[in-house]
């Protein structure tokens, strides 16, 4: 063992994504001292860890992108949707671009952070095998919203032989399934991205499909000399525009309903929504599509419609886009696809529909489901997603007043103010994660208007020369009922859904984001500021 050595900064900040990356980079230009404890081997956030085949992001580009025009200028994309390679070498461009390679600590994990009333700042502990400890007055988790993965508990699992491999922890160097037999569990947005590139070179691939997925078409293109040019040009004017929309896209939800129009307009308008290709199908339409079920149910239909001409086989037809929907459309997180149903259908894959053969178990050579068939395979894969949302902060061991845990804290149903911080853990501010806009607003765009309200806060605290900031009771709890009120809104709570904590078995059923929309959630945020800090004590 080392000897101890302590390092005092005035800010930590843990996790090298999109949120913590910003923030770094914003207190240095306010003059802080900080640092970024990471525990992975690049920046990235959650696209250096996801090296599953297929990984690509759904949001395209240059939306899927940070403002500065410093970080742009001298960016070219290759895709519209790029791949983590693609996205991992952004990123590795961003911390040039702003020089900030010297202050991120990679490959360590932090295992705690305590509160320290008696000197008001946090201690923060590592698992390196120095022992180092960290001090800071101001402590950011920046975790992301898919930090814990989530393994169901299936029974006889551990009798398995083959290999296992989660969606989050991807061996670096991949894994080569050709010629094996696979089984990919869960069909998210991760599972229809692992099935299009392991059911191309599997021997056999079995596809375990608790939901169907109603995957949009991605309609992925390389990008050009002159389409980079274009984006440069266009750059200035898009990225303000995105910083007023619902989810910080350059598009929106359209005013009016869909149900005004005539049928024939209704059909030209799903037909080039669904030919532009990515999101646009479902946060490019009218609001009512989300939100009355005459509306929806049409939406469903067409895509329906457009997704059974690509399936022959009528028994998978039949499992992948049943004529009955289960949840209403776009109420759970809407995927994209390339092949997904071609690749589905191919006499190599078979689908396991858990709703009608549920497993039973699992055995030595695969699972054993309810009418007593043995599924077997070599490799499993599981696509069986994260404690979303809230995980990245629980699974720390985080303790702010009177040594309370956030998990504690959080054990019974979320509470933060503006979803950045938590009462009885003062100077913690986190980002896109619980009671913020997080699954509901691209990556980019949150991070930018979260660090800037957390540099300004800091800023404000370290030039009046309060020791702390700590959230009211009666913040925490009108924040909850705000964030669900705006869950009220709309079919969302009719969804089995991950956004509501439905994904873990005895999670509270919650609203996990804020969903009443970014410009909403940034006037909130103000609105405090202006208030001089209004739902906060300074000491
Ligand atoms: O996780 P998920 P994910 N038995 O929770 C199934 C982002 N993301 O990793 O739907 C059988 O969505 C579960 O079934 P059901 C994006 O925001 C983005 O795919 O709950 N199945 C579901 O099919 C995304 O939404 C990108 O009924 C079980 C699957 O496992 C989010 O991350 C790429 C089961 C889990 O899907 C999460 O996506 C990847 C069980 N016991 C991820 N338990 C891009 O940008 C769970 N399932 C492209």
């Amino acid at each position: 063992m080392g000897s101890i050595e302590e390092k005092t900064y005035d800010a930590i900040v843990i996790g090298a994504g999109f949120s913590g990356l910003y923030l770094l980079h914003e207190l240095r230009k306010a003059g802080f001292s900080a640092k970024i404890i990471e525990a992975g081997d690049g920046p990235g956030g959650i696209w250096n860890w996801n090296r599953y085949p297929g990984a690509r992001v759904d949001t395209e580009v240059p939306q899927y992108a940070y403002s500065d025009p410093a970080t742009w200028s001298t960016w070219q994309w290759k895709q519209r949707f790029p791949d983590r390679d693609e996205l991992a070498t952004y990123f590795e461009h961003v911390v040039d671009v702003w020089d900030l390679r010297s202050d991120i600590r990679w490959d360590t994990r932090v295992t705690s952070a305590h509160w320290d009333e008696s000197q008001s700042q946090w201690k923060i502990e590592v698992n390196d095998d120095q022992y180092d400890v960290y001090k800071c007055k101001f402590f950011c988790p920046c975790t992301g919203f898919a930090a814990k993965s989530y393994t169901p508990p299936f029974p006889g699992f551990d009798t398995f032989k083959g290999k296992i491999y989660h969606s989050g922890h991807w061996p670096v160097g991949g894994v080569n399934f050709a010629g094996e037999r696979v089984c990919i569990i869960g069909t998210g947005a991760t599972g229809v991205q692992a099935i299009q590139e392991i059911g191309r070179i599997a021997k056999h691939l079995t596809v375990v499909q608790r939901t169907p997925n109603t995957a949009l078409p991605m309609r992925n293109d390389p990008i050009d000399g002159q389409r980079n040019q274009y984006f440069k040009d266009n750059l200035p004017e898009w990225k303000k525009k995105q910083t007023t929309t619902y989810a910080g896209f350059t598009y929106d939800f359209r005013p009016g309903k869909i149900m005004d129009l005539p049928l024939e307009k209704r059909r030209e308008l799903y037909e080039e929504l669904f030919t532009t290709g990515g999101l646009h199908f479902w946060l490019g339409t009218y609001g009512d599509v989300l939100a009355d079920k005459v509306a929806n149910e049409e939406a469903y239909q067409f895509w329906r419609e457009k997704t059974l001409k690509r399936i022959k086989n009528p028994h998978k037809a039949r499992k992948l886009a049943p004529e009955k929907q289960l949840d209403p459309f776009g109420t759970k997180r809407i995927s994209l696809e390339q092949n997904y149903f071609e690749i589905l259908d191919q006499d190599n894959v078979d689908i396991v529909y858990t709703r009608e053969t549920p497993i039973q178990e699992f055995v030595a050579e695969g699972f054993k489901t309810e009418d007593g068939e043995v599924h077997e395979f070599d490799v499993l894969v599981l696509a069986t997603g994260f404690d979303f949302v809230t995980g990245g902060l629980t699974q720390i061991d985080i303790r702010g007043v009177n040594n309370q845990s956030v998990k504690d804290k959080f054990a019974n149903g979320v509470y933060t103010n503006l979803g950045m911080t938590i009462r009885g853990f003062p100077n913690m501010f986190f980002m896109y994660g619980p009671q913020a806009p997080t699954a509901f607003a691209t990556g980019p765009v949150s991070a930018e208007a979260q660090g800037a309200w957390i540099v300004n806060c800091i800023k404000y605290i370290t030039e009046n020369n309060y020791k702390s900031i700590n959230v009211t009771e009666a913040a925490e709890k009108e924040w909850r009922d705000h964030v669900n009120e705006g869950a009220e809104q709309g079919l969302f709570k009719e969804a089995h859904s991950w956004y509501f904590g439905d994904n873990i078995p005895g999670k509270p059923r919650e609203a996990l984001n804020y969903m009443a929309g970014m410009p909403l959630y940034k006037q909130k945020c103000q609105e405090s500021v202006d208030a001089g800090y209004k739902g906060f004590v300074l000491v």
